[in-house]
């Protein structure tokens, strides 16, 4: 029998939208870094302005990007199940209530199956979005609101990467931390034990967090049909929207920081690293070429050359094998609790517990 608690026993908490950090200086300072580093990098994080933030919104839903649909189709199969193990009784904790935090919410529009699945088992459910981006969490509010009853939602705009989450644990309840969408491989392997060791260390043991990962190719093994072409096609799809996401990256440092980079003289490469585990994105330079970035909050003006081919590296994307999600889970303060995968085998959602 389910376990469902009075709707009582969950205070109403008022949505609230908490400011931090100072978006132009990060950038201005990131982007000096980056450019003026051997080989030349930007953050994937640069991507998100609001015209990065709606291309990305299309890509998810590309024929060539899996990623969405498959982690999506996972939930619709095993969202009770997932609530079920979260919410699973322990002698200190013998009837949990859950409440659900999400680190990058975005527009949260596959978090609607699983809080569904928390308002089904416990009849209400308190949901806390955390994202740089206040009119994703404006989405992500509306969203939930209009299409799951039940939840009440609390949205807090901060970086969880470096900040400490702002968890406001009612008493009494558990937390599920939610971390979708295989963000997670758009970290280095320390970054991403980093992130996860920074969520934990704000987390209860017993708490929960339910990672999305995309799986590496398992090279001929029968059961998976994922190889590196499937993993290309969906970083360089057929309609361009991949390329334009990575090249707004360019488009908006001419906006924000004057800069004069020509987007006709670069672009997008997609390249899958089999050593790292992870699809490379980069912007390569067609001619040899000079751009200027005007003086900022981050120091004077600086110039930048590229020669012919070279490249501004600008997201990796990593790709787990399942012993690779327990590895990073375990350094990270958890224990691997649970995972699903669907029956291609190309993503997989993980249940871990912070020990
Ligand atoms: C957000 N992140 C998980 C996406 C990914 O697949 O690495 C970002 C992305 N980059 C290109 N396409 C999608």
């Amino acid at each position: 029998m389910p376990f469902t608690p009075a709707v009582s026993e969950l205070p109403e908490i008022a949505p609230d939208i908490v400011i931090a950090s100072n978006p132009a200086e990060a950038i201005a300072g990131e982007v000096r870094a980056g450019l003026t580093s051997i080989p030349k990098t930007l953050s994937p994080w640069l991507f998100y302005d609001e015209t990065g933030s709606r291309l990305f919104e299309q890509i998810t839903e590309l024929p060539e990007y899996y990623l969405t649909r498959t982690e999506r189709a996972i939930f619709h199969t095993h969202a009770d199940e997932i609530i079920a193990e979260a919410s699973r009784p322990t002698g200190n904790d013998p009837a949990p209530i859950l409440t659900l935090i999400e680190l990058g919410a975005g527009t949260a529009t596959k978090t609607g199956i699983l809080l569904a699945a928390a308002v089904r088992r416990q009849g209400r459910v308190v949901y806390q979005p955390v994202d740089v981006s206040v009119t994703a969490l404006e989405a992500a509010t509306e969203n939930i609101r209009a299409n799951v009853p039940g939840v009440t939602v609390r949205c807090q705009v901060a970086d969880y990467t470096t900040q400490a989450l702002p968890l406001n644990r009612l008493p009494n309840t558990r937390t599920l931390a939610l971390y979708i969408g295989s963000s997670i491989g758009n970290f280095s392997p320390d970054d991403a034990r980093d992130v996860l060791r920074n969520l934990r260390a704000q987390l209860l043991p017993g708490d929960t967090l339910l990672l999305g990962t995309d799986l590496a190719p398992l090279n001929g093994a029968s059961s998976s049909t994922k190889d590196e072409s499937t993993l290309l096609a969906a970083y360089n799809d057929d309609a361009g929207v991949t390329a334009a996401f990575n090249s707004n990256v360019l488009a908006r440092l001419n906006r924000e920081l004057g800069a004069n980079f020509n987007l006709n003289r670069f672009i997008h490469k997609a390249i899958w690293n089999s050593e790292e585990s992870r699809i490379e994105m980069h912007l390569e330079s067609l001619v040899p070429q000079r751009v200027h970035i005007p003086e900022n909050t981050s120091g004077s003006a600086f110039t930048l050359d590229f020669a012919a081919g070279e490249s501004i590296h600008t997201e990796n994307s990593y790709k787990f094998t399942p012993a690779r999600v327990e590895r990073l889970l375990t350094s990270s303060g958890f224990t691997l609790t649970r995972q699903w995968q669907d029956p291609q085998h190309f993503f997989a959602v993980n249940l871990a517990t912070a020990v």
